[in-house]
């Protein structure tokens, strides 16, 4: 163990060391706590004879001492020549992730199914995948009906199974299926939307889309007329655009409802004037319904002279661009986030 030997070896190797790292991986070399050339040193004066060892520690000692203030002053040295620009400013505010949000359309859904939650209604989903029975024959549309004529359907190449076991042979085009799927399973009273995604042979323009999201109602129970079908679109109507909205009910035709009709509300844009936006009728159509007709609660085996009810139906997406002004559909299903962060619903 040759001391002064060691102090000059340091002495050398301080003198080369170029660079900061350099000057901390000597620092490791000979002070590191375990196999440090100090430590060793000390942990050798304790094996020395006894007679030697006061003034052997002395000596490692203050080499010691010496690498340590030699080791620092380098150290501070370097740090204050550091250039101001590569100080960490511990200070700085991070940067907060964006914030996702739902879908316009899903947001859409999701007020309309609080507003008919509000009036008591349950929400029930089922398959898209769907059969004849259920997307036509139930509905009073039998195979020669010429109302079928009315939904272009999209037809499966050959049937699989659905999600409820059935085997399926279409896309539903309406969520109507569904009704009749929970009449079938439990008696009247009814008080239920549906709401899905519902596909047509449509091509896709500003309004049109083959693949589109409705939400459809049924109220089943003894004693509802065409006034409980008003009141209830009515305030529907009220919630979703507006007090200020006038709204009427124009006769129609649906092969499942008897009487049938539509709902429109007042023109936003001209206040009833006549407009591009309602065609120069002042009126906008919101949605179409009807009382259910008898042949469909004969074909679920409800008692057609003991109840009666209500249906309607709504896409989403119109609802949206009525709401909104939007002239393009295919917004809706393009996912540029410069469009779709716009709905603050
Ligand atoms: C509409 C218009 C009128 C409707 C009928 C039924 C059912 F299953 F009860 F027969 N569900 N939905 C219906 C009635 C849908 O959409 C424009």
């Amino acid at each position: 163990m040759d001391i002064p030997q060691i102090k000059q070896q340091f002495d050398r190797e301080l003198a080369s060391a170029a660079s900061e790292a350099a000057v901390r991986a000597l620092r490791d070399k000979y002070l590191a706590r375990k196999g440090g050339v100090a430590s060793n040193l000390l942990r050798d004066v304790a094996s020395a004879p006894a007679g030697e060892r006061p003034a052997l520690g002395k000596l490692a000692n203050e080499l010691k001492q010496y690498i340590d203030t030699q080791l620092t002053e380098r150290l501070a040295a370097a740090a204050a020549r550091r250039p101001a620009g590569e100080t960490v400013d511990v200070t700085l505010p991070g940067r907060a992730p964006a914030l996702g949000h739902r879908h316009p359309l899903t947001l859409l859904r999701e007020r309309i199914e609080a507003i008919f939650l509000r009036f008591g209604f349950l929400i029930v989903e089922g398959p898209e995948l769907e059969d004849d029975y259920h997307n036509f024959e139930a509905l009073n549309m039998p195979a020669d009906h010429p109302a079928r004529d009315m939904q272009d359907t999209l037809y499966l190449a050959s049937p699989v199974t659905s999600a409820v076991g059935s085997p399926a042979t279409l896309l539903r085009t309406h969520t109507s299926g569904m009704q009749v799927r929970y009449m079938e399973k439990f008696p009247p009273p009814v008080r239920l939307i549906a709401p899905g995604r519902v596909y047509r042979r449509d091509d896709l323009d500003l309004t049109h889309s083959p693949m589109f999201t409705q939400v459809e109602g049924l109220v089943v129970d003894e004693g509802v007329t065409l006034a409980d079908l008003k009141g209830t679109l009515f305030a529907f109507a009220h919630e979703l655009f507006g007090p200020e909205r006038r709204t009427r009910f124009r006769p129609s035709f649906f092969p499942y409802t008897e009487p049938s009709g539509e709902l429109d509300i007042s023109c936003a844009s001209c206040r009833g004037a006549g407009c591009a936006m309602c065609k120069n009728t002042g009126w906008i159509e919101v949605l179409g319904s009807g009382m259910v007709h008898p042949a469909v609660f004969e074909a679920v085996g409800y008692d057609s002279e003991k109840y009666t009810g209500f249906a309607f139906g709504v896409g989403i997406e119109r609802l949206a661009l009525l709401k909104w002004g939007i002239e393009d559909i295919r917004l809706f299903y393009e996912n540029d986030l410069r469009f779709l962060e716009q709905f603050p619903l």
